[in-house]
């Protein structure tokens, strides 16, 4: 086995176990038919070409060292989806009650997106992965944004690869606004689902006082609003 291959073993264990913990999480949502605050979760271990680069930009020796696991948190990295903005300050509360992993850092990029329109939540872990040469100590990034958060990084960082990292001017003020779009759209969402919440409250209320009909039975026809 290859020196990388030895040091990325751990992350690689990281990620397969977070990501079935946290898959978990859903299920137990599901279990209590509550809405789960988690639409789903990815997972990977940063590939070589990509930590070469970092290693590059950072000023590290690109090699297996204690100095690289510390420099590059994200070599594990999981990515947890939220249907809802408000779905990921759960998510986050839900980390911080965890006992199998510590928070070193937490990264607001929602309320300050970055410069390039970039909107997600970072928080940088620290955990226990459980070897047969005792415990190691890994970091794992864990990125938590909306689907429209998502979609508009995925393409974004997609075209990184075209341009380099070095958008021509007017392709970056379109990006800045497709991430104003798409902040627009999760905002929109939100609202939408305090009047489903609304009127899940209304249905609930009605459906639980004895006697009591809804007013479309009384009208025998559509509600009025
Ligand atoms: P199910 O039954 O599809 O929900 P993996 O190794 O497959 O666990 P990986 O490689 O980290 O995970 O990421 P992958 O394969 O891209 O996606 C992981 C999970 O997220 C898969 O579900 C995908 O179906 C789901 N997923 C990916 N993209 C989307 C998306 O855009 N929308 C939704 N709703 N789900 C998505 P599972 O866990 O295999 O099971
Ligand atoms: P990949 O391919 O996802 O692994 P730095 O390391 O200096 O760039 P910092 O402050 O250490 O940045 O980390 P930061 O910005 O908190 O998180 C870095 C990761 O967040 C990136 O990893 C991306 O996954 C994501 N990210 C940050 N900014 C952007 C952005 O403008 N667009 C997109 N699409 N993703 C972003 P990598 O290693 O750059 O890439």
């Amino acid at each position: 086995m290859g020196q990388w291959d030895r040091f990325l073993a751990p992350y690689k264990q990281a990620v397969d176990e977070l990501k079935i913990k946290f898959k978990g999480m859903r299920r137990q949502y599901e279990t209590d038919n509550t809405n789960s605050p988690i639409e789903f979760v990815t997972g990977r271990v940063k590939p070589i070409a990509s930590i070469y680069d970092k290693s590059l930009e950072k000023g590290i020796p690109f090699e297996p060292s204690d100095e690289l696991a510390k420099e590059l948190p994200d070599i594990a990295g999981i990515r947890m989806m939220c249907q809802f903005v408000g779905d990921i300050e759960t998510v986050v509360s839900l980390l911080r009650k965890r006992n199998d992993l510590r928070i070193v850092e937490e990264k607001d990029y929602i309320s300050r997106e970055k410069q390039s329109g970039y909107r997600s939540y970072h928080v940088i872990v620290e955990y226990p992965v459980q070897t047969i040469n005792g415990e190691q100590l890994i970091l794992v990034e864990i990125q938590i944004r909306t689907l429209a958060m998502n979609f508009w990084a995925s393409i974004e960082h997609s075209l990184n690869y075209k341009y380099k990292g070095v958008f021509p001017e007017e392709i970056q003020h379109r990006l800045q606004r497709a991430a104003k779009a798409a902040f627009q759209l999760d905002e929109e969402m939100s609202q939408i689902r305090d009047e489903i919440q609304e009127a899940q409250a209304y249905f609930t209320e009605f459906k639980e006082s004895p006697g009591t009909h809804f007013p479309r039975d009384q009208e025998g026809g559509r509600t009025q609003r």
